[in-house]
């Protein structure tokens, strides 16, 4: 190890927070790591991205290309740990092998010291299908991941993936209270089963280990938008770095992406191209 880096891991912490974004880099389409970095830097907190593929945009378009990065992800754990480079925060999020879920493993017990935040966001699918290039093997591969993190924050689709459950549009508040409850990591924060649509709103149904059940709710603006999820799901994560309550954390992400969603409507946004978080950053400074 070069000895300049022997203090990193340590005082790197106190100066700035660092989190680990495992996810694939969309060239267009605001979401997985282009999401990430620019929310994760808004809120003070240094994202280090481990690209698992890079796709020219993400894979609600009718056409998309991608390279898969799953060959180069062992030179992250030996680079960075040659470096002695530690982490407050390590998150997952768009996997597409059962080999990326092992190196996730992998990573996360390289990593992880006893003050790491570890957020998996099992992305899967949504509408009760899996998205493109998914199979089932990812999906049961993922379940892996959930013991080993802090907070989960899947969408309808993917919680009832992880409980090896059918999709279900029909379950009752206190049913998806019980699932998030069901699906929470034996340790740290819990469970946000995020995005539920209740008629003209959209609910999120929190379990958390310290404070028990929640629900956040925010009016659905126009039609459901693509990378909705992983700005979300970056923004808990850097609230959660700032303030360990996950229903506050859910409720500044819920505020920031209810603010973001209103310009894209007024901007006339494609569904397919993300939400504009340039134009509401800001409202993450402070
Ligand atoms: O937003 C989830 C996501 C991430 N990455 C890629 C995707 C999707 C959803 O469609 O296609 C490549």
């Amino acid at each position: 190890m070069n000895p300049d880096n022997a203090e990193r891991g340590a005082t790197d912490h106190n100066r700035q927070k660092k989190a680990a974004v495992i996810n694939d880099f969309s060239s267009f389409g605001r979401c997985s790591l282009a999401a990430a970095l620019p929310i994760l830097s808004a809120l003070k907190v240094q994202c280090c991205p481990v690209p698992t593929a890079v796709f020219t945009n993400h894979t609600g378009f009718k056409n998309f290309s991608w390279y898969d990065c799953t060959d180069k992800l062992e030179s992250y754990i030996n680079d960075w740990q040659a470096t002695s480079l530690g982490f407050s925060a390590i998150a997952s999020g768009y996997l597409s092998s059962v080999k990326q879920i092992d190196f996730v493993e992998r990573f996360i017990s390289t990593f992880k010291n006893p003050d790491t935040v570890i957020l998996v966001d099992p992305v899967m699918g949504d509408y009760g299908r899996l998205y493109p290039s998914f199979k089932d093997d990812v999906a049961c591969g993922l379940r892996r991941l959930v013991p080993h993190a802090h907070v989960i924050t899947p969408n309808l689709t993917e919680a009832c993936i992880l409980a090896g459950r059918k999709y279900d549009e029909t379950l009752s508040d206190s049913d998806l209270l019980a699932l998030a409850a069901e699906l929470s990591p034996p340790e740290g924060f819990g469970c946000v089963i995020s995005g539920v649509q209740r008629g003209e709103m959209l609910a999120n149904f929190i379990y958390s280990r310290a404070k028990g059940p929640a629900i956040v709710t925010a009016p659905r603006i126009g039609c459901d938008r693509s990378g909705t999820g992983d700005v979300f799901s970056a923004a808990v994560l850097g609230f959660l770095l700032r303030d360990p309550d996950l229903k506050s954390a859910v409720e500044k992400a819920v505020s920031f992406v209810t603010a973001t969603i209103e310009k894209a409507v007024e901007m006339q946004i494609p569904v397919t191209d993300g939400l504009p978080f340039e134009e509401t950053l800001p409202m993450l400074w402070s």
